[in-house]
């Protein structure tokens, strides 16, 4: 990319609660950033936090078609506050993982032909065979997930070729579900899509390509060889090697924009449009993620990941290709009760202010006084358990804490539990080690130092907290100059470095070393108390 100011890249983000944008100029500064807040800004798809949940308290979507107008009123607000389109050389994006896209047959013909007088909402009204999205919240697939556990001959089997163990979330076990109770649909579907692959089509004018990187929370994709594997197919559904078409890198120019675009909005016609990937490799570029350092991201869902080159995969845990080089990993652990949770504490503590929040935070000593809280609001992954469980210094069960005890217990715990889940995936804190923090409660300076604290390391941020919007905009740029052999490294040099936000407070690692024992007991015991 020529190094022209006037020049730039764009990264989106299809999130679960927002969709968001990012432009970095030749000198990888930020230049402009926006979004659309699904909830407020598109009320008439009613939905909150950006999905439905169903009365089974298992099934959880997303209107596809909301998605597709948040575009329309990106590129609106995007043109409104004076954004020269012209300016952008490429495009890449990223979206939520897991989530899935069922175009109907005649769709491609469509996308390959959409007038630029009319909306995308518009032109695409008739495009979907299902029309809410399972997406990653969905818990609803216990069943389909057995099956695909025996027939590759187990839990750990299917782990090893695919990175997972069989995870509800997980697409293929998705796609399995709709074939069976609505058979009508899979049938009228032409090409399932990740949100990814989704979006990056409605820029190509084309169907877009899975890209290895969320192509491997699926449940089909083998990991090592980078192809769909042929037992998880089909014991998943027929026809859907076809269905699916080839993965891709996340690297790969797919082509340029779709005309539409050049037309509407006055998009170059040979700006490049580059694969998307899932929201948390994304993040891996957009912090720069090296070997030895952690990333947390305190986003819907909170997760923790890892760069890593020999991948062993395990019961617990995913592995994904890495999506920035073809020939590492990154492993990567999620909870369902991020933010969402913390938001119901605040709302029930501290009135709903988050400066309550980080009163409370700041005024309670670490560790708690020996209080320790486990707090699953939906049934959790790691481990699949619900519930709230608090624990007072003899390891007793009691019935409440107090607001600010409660408070502390919910993000001590948080954060015990995502350092006890990384060692047991082989994470050591050696001296050096960083961790990187992004999402939406990464702003807040409070949560970190218990973030800090927990792991006895300093925390950096980025400006931008959104950090899979600015990693796809990195690898948009990156996408440019893939081809000849420059590395993701190189083609981000000079980009921002993560500031530091916090260093762990002196006695941090005396408080915790013995806490995370006493919480990994806990939460086993949370866990022996569900299973009988
Ligand atoms: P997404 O997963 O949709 O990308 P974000 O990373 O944008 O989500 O994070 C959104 C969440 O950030 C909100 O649900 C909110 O709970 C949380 N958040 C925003 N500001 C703060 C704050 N000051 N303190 C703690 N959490 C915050
Ligand atoms: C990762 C996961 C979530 C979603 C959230 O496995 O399910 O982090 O990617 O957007």
């Amino acid at each position: 990319m020529s190094t022209l100011t006037s020049s730039c890249c764009l990264g989106f983000d299809f999130s679960t609660q927002q969709l968001k944008v990012v432009a970095i100029d030749g000198n990888l500064q930020v230049v402009h950033q926006n979004n659309v807040h699904f909830d407020s800004d598109l009320p008439e798809f009613r939905t909150q936090s950006g999905v439905h949940l169903h009365e089974d308290g298992l099934t959880v979507t997303s209107p596809v078609h909301m998605w597709v107008k948040a575009l329309d009123i990106m590129l609106e607000k995007m043109k409104k506050a004076g954004f020269d389109f012209s300016c952008v050389e490429a495009i890449s994006g990223s979206g939520q993982q897991h989530g899935s896209v069922y175009w109907k047959k005649g769709s491609r013909a469509r996308l390959q032909g959409l007038d630029p007088a009319k909306d995308l909402h518009s032109l695409l009204q008739d495009s979907f065979a299902v029309v809410d999205s399972p997406v990653w919240m969905d818990s609803s697939t216990t069943k389909q997930c057995l099956y695909l556990e025996s027939a590759v001959g187990g839990a750990q089997q299917l782990a090893d070729i695919t990175g997972s163990r069989a995870y509800e979330r997980f697409t293929g076990n998705q796609i399995a579900k709709i074939h069976q109770l609505q058979p009508d649909k899979y049938n009228e579907t032409e090409r399932i899509s990740l949100v990814s692959s989704f979006a990056a089509s409605l820029f190509l004018g084309d169907y877009a390509a899975v890209d290895y990187s969320d192509g491997s929370g699926m449940n089909l994709m083998n990991i090592f060889s980078k192809q769909w594997s042929k037992p998880c197919l089909n014991a998943t559904a027929p026809m859907l090697a076809e269905k699916l078409s080839d993965p891709t890198p996340a690297t790969t120019l797919l082509g340029p924009i779709s005309p539409y675009f050049v037309k509407r909005f006055g998009f170059l016609e040979n700006c490049k449009v580059v694969a998307f990937t899932g929201d948390n490799p994304g993040s891996l570029a957009g912090m720069q993620l090296q070997e030895g350092d952690i990333a947390v991201s305190l986003g819907t869902s909170d997760t923790v990941f890892l760069w890593i080159k020999e991948p062993r995969p395990a019961l617990e845990g995913h592995i994904f290709c890495n999506p920035v080089d073809c020939t590492s990993y990154m492993a990567l652990i999620c909870y369902k009760n991020g933010s969402l949770t913390r938001e119901r504490i605040r709302n029930e503590c501290s009135g709903g202010s988050w400066e309550g929040f980080s009163s409370a935070l700041d005024s309670t000593p670490m560790g708690n006084n020996g209080s320790i809280g486990v707090y699953f609001d939906v049934v959790e992954i790691t481990p699949p358990a619900i519930g709230v469980y608090r624990f007072d210094q003899h390891d007793k069960r009691v019935d409440a804490f107090t607001r600010e005890v409660e408070i502390r217990a919910l993000v001590e715990g948080q954060f015990l539990a995502k350092r006890v889940h990384a060692q047991k995936l082989g994470y050591r804190i050696i001296p050096g080690t960083k961790v990187l923090a992004t999402g939406g409660a990464s702003s807040n300076k409070a949560i970190l130092q218990v973030l800090s604290d927990v792991f006895s390391a300093p925390v950096y941020t980025i400006d931008v907290a959104n950090s899979a919007c600015l990693g796809s905009a990195y690898r948009a740029m990156h996408g440019l100059v893939a081809g000849t052999g420059v590395s993701f490294k190189d083609a981000v040099k000079g980009a921002p470095a993560a500031q530091l936000a916090v260093r762990p407070s002196p006695g941090a690692m005396e408080v915790y070393g013995p806490l995370l024992k006493r919480y990994a007991d806990l939460e086993a015991k949370v866990l022996m108390a569900k299973t009988q």
